[in-house]
């Protein structure tokens, strides 16, 4: 599959759940800008057949390379940049998380829900915006996976898809910084990430980021009844050169943490 068609359906998808990234893309045209991706992310289980190393195979074959591993110790994830064959494409954020360092409750509701996941799937991008490949957890599993695992809830109720997009700040020429894009974000009634700060990251560590708080949506759980869950978000980023001139390529760990903070349905 052609790159640029992989990354184009899993906006597709990402559109489908996220009404905010429409009017936050429709608001940056409007003030002039042409949007260029910096990353997006995906989030997945360990120990399944949509774990880390058999997913990534595909985004080899794309031409991306893996950059950098990152660990998440609190949140209980590992995860990889990748960065895209060619310029213009966006990088890639890949975690998963480390089901055994959970409880054996939570591990026993993840493995039921793996074990649904067709073998054959993997095998397909396709697999990549295929959104939940099990049935609808009960809401009590997911309030038992949420108080140790926001991500672990998340990932039982929206499964495989891109996560987040986000705004190169770099390549826009209306808005000179990401507090700006940040500005006209805010300007929009949509509300923003506060964990750690509205700005994530310094030109010290040449990488600053900011992030909306997801979409909501009404879901209906196994049991029967209907809760508002997060969706996806948006992020923006402004990248800075080091020394030697080189833009910098990576994620800043400290600054991450806190964005994966933006699904959560727990702060605000
Ligand atoms: C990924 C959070 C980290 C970044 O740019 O540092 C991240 C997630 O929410 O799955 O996207
Ligand atoms: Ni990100």
């Amino acid at each position: 599959m052609q790159t640029h068609q992989f990354i184009q359906q899993l906006w597709f998808d990402y559109l489908h759940v996220t009404p905010q990234a429409k009017t936050i893309h429709l608001a940056f045209e409007a003030a002039g800008e042409t949007l260029v991706n910096d990353h997006l992310a995906f989030r997945t289980f360990d120990q399944s057949p949509i774990n880390l190393v058999m997913l990534e195979q595909h985004l080899l074959n794309m031409g991306y390379q893996h950059f950098e591993p990152y660990y998440f110790s609190d949140k209980h994830l590992n995860a990889w940049c990748y960065l895209p064959p060619e310029k213009g494409l966006p990088r890639i954020f890949f975690s998963e998380l480390i089901t055994a360092q959970l409880s054996e409750a939570a591990q026993q509701i993840i493995y039921k829900l793996i074990q649904e996941i067709p073998v054959e799937v993997v095998k397909r991008p396709a697999v990549f915006w295929a959104g939940r490949l099990w049935s609808m957890p009960c809401w009590h599993d997911y309030q038992t996976l949420l108080q140790e695992s926001e991500y672990a809830a998340w990932l039982s109720v929206m499964g495989l898809r891109a996560n987040h997009f986000t705004l190169s700040v770099n390549h826009l020429t209306q808005h000179k910084d990401l507090s700006a894009v940040l500005d006209r974000v805010e300007g929009l009634g949509i509300q923003l990430n506060q964990s750690g700060g509205r700005i994530k990251g310094s030109k010290e560590t040449l990488l600053e980021q900011g992030a909306t708080m997801a979409d909501k949506m009404l879901m209906h759980f196994a049991d029967g009844s209907e809760h508002l869950v997060s969706t996806c978000y948006y992020e923006f980023a402004q990248r800075h050169t080091d020394l030697s001139g080189q833009i910098y390529e990576g994620f800043v760990p400290a600054s991450a943490n806190h964005i994966f903070d933006s699904t959560s349905v727990l702060k605000t």
